[in-house]
């Protein structure tokens, strides 16, 4: 089969449906569809090719970092500093944020990313991703601001993720649909396999690492109760599935529907995962696949964040689910 509906035509196809569109943005999606494919050849070939294990170093987060996770990071600062359209970026691996190598005062927009998502599973061979977000300057005549990356997700202009898994996944939202695409490593492009992306509004898995068990709060321990006993009339118990890759375990949730939840537990009440480049980015796609993601409080995509670091409980899935879980969380807070 000749493989005519590629990234790059479907970007071009939807700019060309945006009458003020400049091309940047394709631009830009193109160089980070080029990061994707260089740092999926990383990962498949990391084994052999000296790049598994630490680096002896920790990242900002405190946690070690990975040869692997060091260079992914390397791959986008240069694809995307060099891209000419982004002023500043953030990487997970960044302490602060960078400017890019090339960037010209007049660039529109700022991206931040997590490189190498679940980089702690590379060495048994489970799925890992990159992750994305795209920002314009709040002021287009300023230069990029490093404020420019604490704008509420509603301001979003494109997001996406990639799987280097069993195949290579790229998975993009510019606000108007959630679109999914494959790696065909025969002609190195990335084909259309799903236009449009829609959650079941109803599902049947629920996924969380029930290993936290005992420091939940309250209301977290009853929605998790509730969703595993039988009950026929709301089609429960669920059934359970945790990969403990965020990329992997979110991409099944949006494509077979249910619930994946990272809520806040007693040690960590805002959460583990990062709200800039984790979870804002999927609750974008989230909702543009018809579905929530919430923090337990409020909708992730309303929420302002302070720094670039910042962590946040991440619950995410169909509405059905989403709605439940947060019923609960009001009824039981009282
Ligand atoms: P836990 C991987 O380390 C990661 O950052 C995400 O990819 C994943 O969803 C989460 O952490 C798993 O966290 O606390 O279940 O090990």
């Amino acid at each position: 089969m000749i493989p005519t509906q590629t990234l790059a035509r479907f970007i071009h196809a939807q700019e060309k449906q945006v009458p003020q569109s400049t091309g940047e943005l394709s631009d830009l999606l193109t160089s980070i569809a080029l990061g994707v494919k260089i740092i999926a050849r990383l990962v498949q070939t990391a084994g052999f090719k000296g790049l598994q294990g630490y680096t002896g170093r920790v990242n900002v987060q405190g946690e070690k970092t990975h040869l692997l996770d060091e260079e992914a990071d390397q791959v986008l600062m240069e694809l995307l500093g060099s891209s000419g359209h982004f002023g500043l970026l953030v990487s997970e691996e960044r302490d602060s944020v960078v400017a890019a190598k090339e960037g010209r005062r007049d660039a529109k927009y700022v991206v931040a990313f997590d490189p190498l998502d679940g980089s702690s599973n590379i060495g048994t061979n489970i799925p890992v991703g990159t992750i994305f977000t795209i920002f314009r300057k709040v002021d287009p005549d300023k230069e990029a601001q490093h404020d420019d990356f604490l704008q509420k997700g509603r301001s979003i202009v494109a997001a996406g993720y990639s799987i280097y898994g069993a195949k290579v996944s790229f998975v993009y939202s510019c606000g108007a649909g959630v679109h999914g695409f494959t790696l065909d490593p025969d002609v190195g492009e990335f084909v259309l396999t799903e236009e449009k992306i829609v959650i079941p509004d109803k599902g049947k898995i629920y996924s969380v690492n029930e290993g936290y068990y005992p420091i939940w709060d309250e209301p977290t321990i009853k929605f998790i109760e509730s969703i595993k006993k039988e009950d026929e009339e709301r089609g429960t118990p669920y059934s359970g599935r945790y990969v403990g890759s965020l990329v992997s375990d979110f991409d099944r949730t949006i494509r077979k529907g249910g619930i994946f939840l990272h809520p806040a537990n007693k040690k960590r009440e805002r959460g583990k995962l990062r709200l800039l480049y984790e979870c804002m980015p999927l609750a974008f796609i989230a909702e543009q696949a018809g579905g929530r993601a919430v923090d337990g409080t409020c909708d992730i995509l309303d929420i302002k964040p302070q720094n670039i670091h910042e962590r946040c409980p991440f619950i995410a899935g169909g509405k059905y689910e989403i709605d439940w879980f947060m019923r609960v969380m009001a009824e039981t807070r009282g």
